[in-house]
């Protein structure tokens, strides 16, 4: 039997309700992608973590490796991680290979949790650098707890074990004992274990749970945690989260945060939380993050920039943001309703996410910069010129792996009677709604193209469903039994009353059409240059592509783009016409006179963003000066 991954489940407040399983990819592209990760992924990253020295970390604790600890202090998470990714995956079918690393890792973490429930190699063993709870500014092991939290989530939605939420809730409870109830202080110096422990609550019902969490958001911006290295706001500690309206700091801090923050809003309803969350929201969306949904433009501190701080070559960009971005867009619908957040989510899921890793699935990026230079010296994990097969810090092999492995958790909500369909992919849905049953089959290519056709194999009489018409689409169409209907348009979403009835195929059309778009002037790092996107998928020059240095070229962009004759997993490559514009002479200098743009037109070949650093390395660029005539 396949269970559908359910990584949230209906909040107390919710606008609308997650669904609760009943999801089932088809041969669509995030279909491909949750196998391919099935396939290759997790058994590449199962086989990292003995390697790196991951599970050798926990083994050494109950006398079973001589090992010495190796890794970050944080390596536990990856094994956590990996374990959600497998736990779903195991939910969809069993496998040998994900079976057995279940197994093994399950029974080790239960061997390894001392007798008051906790549980952390790097803090568990006899030559560790500092004892327990010492240090929550850099210690992460609320953070690793999260991330257990979590997985076990995931082994008892899909698999209905309860052996690791035995284990997770006895590290739950001791941290309940340990920084529950207002006497206590502390709050972790890496948000994460918030929204864990809210979701924890909504699986067992047990409200310290959430009160923990909230106690977390809370104490957070007494400025506590800054007292190490880096200072308060790398740790969203600067402000209390109420007062806060930007974002700052380090960006998967800060994002898992209003993940979590949004999490304790839908279960207590505290409304200055919500409006923080906005404010926050409206920040990252129109001034702090890339055109691909990446954020962090700072390598230092992997932290936001300062507003329209946004520089090409040295996005930062992690694809761990990146999720986390996702995680919190989904949260901030769900608590609103405005399929609009929508929006961000695929342009973070096809661009950033879909960026950091290979086409062949065993290859990541760290960090998922707009521009890479042909002489660019690879840095390892932070700057690396191509994808890499695993890293020191490596928490994004893993997050992408439980990403995948969830994915169809996100692409639909309910409403009362209404069916919400917030991302398009080959699937079929099935859902219980306030009047009874749905079921419909989602058939599409999207997003290589924008039509969607849904057939309702189940329904009942005034069962609605809602459509996301991305901001992008520059036109859409929909039909009923074939005939055209108007609905309106508010809020990103098309509302379809009393469609839902067994038999029917609403049509759904978008068009996307290539769109040159240029950047705010007051992004200086990309002004006078213009950024191709089709639909949500941004695109880019790779130098493989292209027989002209792509840093020499220009665009033009009155003239039209053309579909290529190549087609890559995320779209068909695009030509557009340029010039080339090279320095004068042998000059390479980097200030002198403008040099004259080549009479004779050029053809440019771009493909899409996420495809790029696939085949023959080289420089690539998303943002292409455009020639000024
Ligand atoms: O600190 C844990 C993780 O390592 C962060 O989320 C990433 O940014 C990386 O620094
Ligand atoms: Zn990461």
């Amino acid at each position: 039997m396949t269970v559908a991954a359910q990584p949230m489940a209906a909040p107390g407040r919710g606008a609308v309700a997650p669904l609760a399983g009943g999801v089932a990819l088809g041969d669509g592209l995030l279909g491909r992608w949750q196998r391919r990760n099935r396939a290759t992924t997790i058994p590449h990253g199962i086989e990292r973590l003995e390697t790196e020295g991951n599970l050798d970390n926990l083994r050494r604790l109950i006398g079973e490796s001589d090992a010495p600890f190796r890794g970050l202090v944080f390596a536990d998470s990856d094994v956590h991680k990996t374990l959600e990714a497998v736990a779903w995956e195991l939910g969809h079918g069993e496998d040998a290979r994900l079976r057995a690393f279940y197994e093994e890792a399950v029974a080790l973490l239960a061997r390894v949790q001392d007798d008051d429930g906790y549980l952390d190699s790097a803090f568990q063993r006899a030559d560790r650098e500092k004892e327990r709870w010492s240090d929550l500014t850099t210690g992460h092991e609320l953070y690793c707890a999260g991330h257990l939290i979590q997985a076990s989530i995931a082994a008892k939605r899909a698999l209905d074990d309860d052996r690791l939420l035995a284990i997770a809730t006895r590290v739950a409870d001791l941290i309940v004992r340990r920084f529950g109830g207002s006497a206590a202080e502390g709050y972790p110096g890496h948000p994460e274990v918030e929204y864990a422990l809210v979701e924890l609550f909504r699986l067992t019902g047990r409200r310290e749970y959430l009160d923990v969490a909230r106690a977390f958001v809370d104490r957070r911006g007494a400025g506590w945690l800054g007292r190490g290295g880096f200072g308060s706001s790398y740790y969203q500690d600067d402000t209390p989260v109420r007062e806060t309206a930007i974002m700052r700091g380090h960006a998967v801090r800060a994002l898992y945060l209003n993940s979590g923050v949004t999490d304790v809003y839908l279960e207590t309803g505290d409304e200055s939380l919500l409006s923080a969350l906005r404010a926050q929201w409206d920040d990252m969306v129109t001034r702090r993050s890339y055109l691909t949904g990446g954020t962090g433009s700072r390598h230092k501190d992997e932290a936001f920039g300062d507003a329209y701080e946004l520089p090409s070559e040295r996005a930062y960009a992690e694809t761990c943001a990146g999720i986390a971005a996702m995680h919190w867009a989904w949260r901030m619908y769900v608590a609103t309703g405005e399929l609009s957040y929508g929006d961000f989510f695929e342009t973070a899921l096809y661009n950033v996410v879909a960026d950091g890793i290979s086409e062949d699935g065993a290859a990541f990026f760290y960090s998922n910069p707009l521009q890479l230079r042909p002489d660019h010296v690879s840095g390892q994990q932070e700057a690396a010129a191509r994808r890499l097969d695993w890293y020191y810090c490596a928490c994004c092999p893993p997050n992408l792996m439980r990403t995948f492995a969830s994915i169809e958790g996100y692409l639909a909500a309910a409403r009362g009677n209404e069916l919400q369909l917030v991302q398009y992919t080959r699937a079929r849905i099935e859902a219980e709604l306030e009047g009874g049953r749905v079921a419909l089959d989602v058939d599409t290519e999207y997003p290589l193209d924008g039509r969607v056709r849904i057939s309702v194999i189940e329904g009942f009489p005034g069962a609605a469903l809602a459509l996301r018409v991305p901001a992008w689409a520059s036109g859409h169409r929909v039909s009923v039994g074939g005939g055209a209907v108007s609905a309106e348009l508010r809020g990103g979403a098309l509302r379809l009353p009393a469609v839902l009835v067994a038999g029917t195929v609403i049509e759904l059309e978008l068009d996307m059409p290539a769109q040159v778009l240029t950047g705010n002037a007051r992004i200086d790092a990309v002004r006078g240059a213009v950024a191709v996107r089709r639909g949500p998928i941004v695109y880019c020059l790779e130098q493989a592509d292209n027989d002209v240095d792509i840093d020499e070229v220009e665009v033009d962009p009155a003239r039209p783009l053309a579909a290529g004759q190549a087609a890559t997993p995320l779209g068909p490559v695009l030509v557009a016409t340029g010039a080339r514009r090279a320095p004068g002479g042998a000059l390479y200098s980097a200030w002198q006179a403008r040099p004259e743009a080549s009479d004779r037109p050029i053809a440019l070949t771009l493909r899409p963003y996420a495809t790029w650093g696939n085949g023959t390395p080289g420089a690539m660029r998303v943002w292409i000066p455009a020639s000024t005539g």
